[in-house]
């Protein structure tokens, strides 16, 4: 079992390192402000390791914390912020082309979607390119504590719908008020390690 407490921030790239010890990675990805760092804190329990804003395009960096000296999880930049925002999709796509591009240590992508909203194209893009490279990967939905019961349920039709989801995929729910959701999503993590 990881002890998710015993977290470490190691640096910050702006490609994938080759000074990281060979471990596993998980990687955080999904639009600007959609709960990217806020997720990295919930499950570690350490509420200002990771830095959260209410302003997006706030992680420009890949961040890499290790956890239990087991694996590495990595808190990676927003997708889908304005156009006229300094972080331009060209700097996005550098930072993550060379991240993913023989990263044989890569074991998961989580990717984050805001329960309150529809997929957008960026985020089709994204489970395009993961379902192309056959990258493992999982659906997270953050925010669900602002849904109601009618906007939950819109989030399983929503699913069905994605005809670029595969049938099989993993689905996670956070709610930052409710840690105990998270368990599950903790036990996926320690058993694909
Ligand atoms: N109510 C609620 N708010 C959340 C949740 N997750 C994140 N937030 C809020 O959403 C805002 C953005 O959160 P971040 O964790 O900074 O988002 P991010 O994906 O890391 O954003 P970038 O670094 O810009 O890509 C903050 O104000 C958080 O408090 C959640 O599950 N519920
Ligand atoms: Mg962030």
């Amino acid at each position: 079992m990881i002890n998710f407490n015993n977290i470490q921030f190691i640096r910050s790239y702006v490609k994938k390192p080759e000074d990281l010890l060979k471990l596993p990675q998980v990687i955080f990805v999904g639009k600007s402000n959609v709960g990217k760092s806020t997720l990295i804190n919930e499950i570690t329990g350490f509420k200002k390791l990771a830095f959260v804003s209410s302003k997006p395009g706030h992680t420009k960096l890949l961040n890499f914390y290790l956890v239990d000296n087991k694996f590495y999880l990595v808190d990676a930049p927003g997708y889908g912020y304005s156009k006229s925002n300094k972080f331009s999709f060209i700097e996005y796509s550098k930072i993550m082309d060379s991240y993913f591009s023989d990263n044989n240590d890569l074991k998961c992508v989580v990717l984050l979607i805001d329960g309150r909203r529809e997929f957008s194209n960026d985020d089709n893009s994204m489970i395009e390119f993961l379902n192309h490279y056959k990258i493992n990967y999982v659906i997270l939905f953050t925010k669900v504590d602002k849904l109601n019961q009618k906007e939950k349920y819109a989030i399983s039709k929503r699913i069905k719908e994605n005809n670029l989801i595969k049938e099989n995929t993993k689905i996670f729910y956070s709610n930052i008020n409710n840690e105990i959701n998270l368990l599950d999503f903790k036990d996926f993590l320690s058993s694909i390690l």
